[in-house]
């Protein structure tokens, strides 16, 4: 298991599309265990994989309160399959724009159907810290960023400050 570098805006790996995983291989249960590794080091409640530049449909979390009761969750091909029509505001952060929060209004309760490392199908509903999570992960698999539902102005701002971040460690 190993802790990888996470891919920070605005690298423009965050917009890619992510790739459905065909085959549950070595590979795959390696990719697993490194992003876990890189979430709980970071640390994070989720973590997809194109944010340490793997452009796979994968996503790891764990809402789990206390570290001496972790329950990770590894997720292959995730989907939406139904969202409730009652919304609720979370502050989100996301591990690739480090140390910036913002309020996101979505769907206060998801169903959601994934793959697990066993290769089982599998549908579950939540509500709460992971119904948002779930959300923002799926998004990361189809290149949205929490920052796209914030007003043009604040999210050209955060995209300008981390722009200009880059030049700087570019230029050191
Ligand atoms: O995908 C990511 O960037 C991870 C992100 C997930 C997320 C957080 C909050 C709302 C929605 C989605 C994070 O984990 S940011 C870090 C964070 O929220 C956190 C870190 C340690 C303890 C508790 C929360
Ligand atoms: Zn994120």
């Amino acid at each position: 298991m190993s802790i990888r570098p996470l891919v920070i805006l605005p690298d423009p790996k965050l917009r890619v599309i992510s790739e459905p995983i065909k085959e549950i291989t070595d590979d795959v249960r390696r990719l697993a265990d490194d992003m876990l590794e890189t979430m709980y080091d970071a640390p994070g409640v989720g973590l997809a994989a194109i944010q340490i530049g793997v452009p796979l449909r994968m996503v790891t979390m764990d809402v789990s309160k206390s570290e001496e009761e972790r329950q990770p969750m590894v997720l292959i091909n995730p989907e939406i399959t139904w969202a409730s029509e009652e919304k609720r505001v979370y502050e989100e952060g996301c591990l690739s724009i480090p140390e910036y929060y913002e309020e996101v209004e979505r769907p206060d309760r998801v169903r959601f159907r994934y793959m697990n490392l066993q290769g089982e199908t599998l549908e579950q509903e939540a509500d709460g810290l992971l119904a948002t999570c779930v959300q923002h992960e799926i998004d990361h698999l189809n290149g949205v960023l929490f920052i796209d539902y914030l007003s043009k102005l604040k999210r050209d701002r955060v995209i300008t400050k981390f722009k200009k971040a880059a030049r700087r460690e570019a230029g050191a």
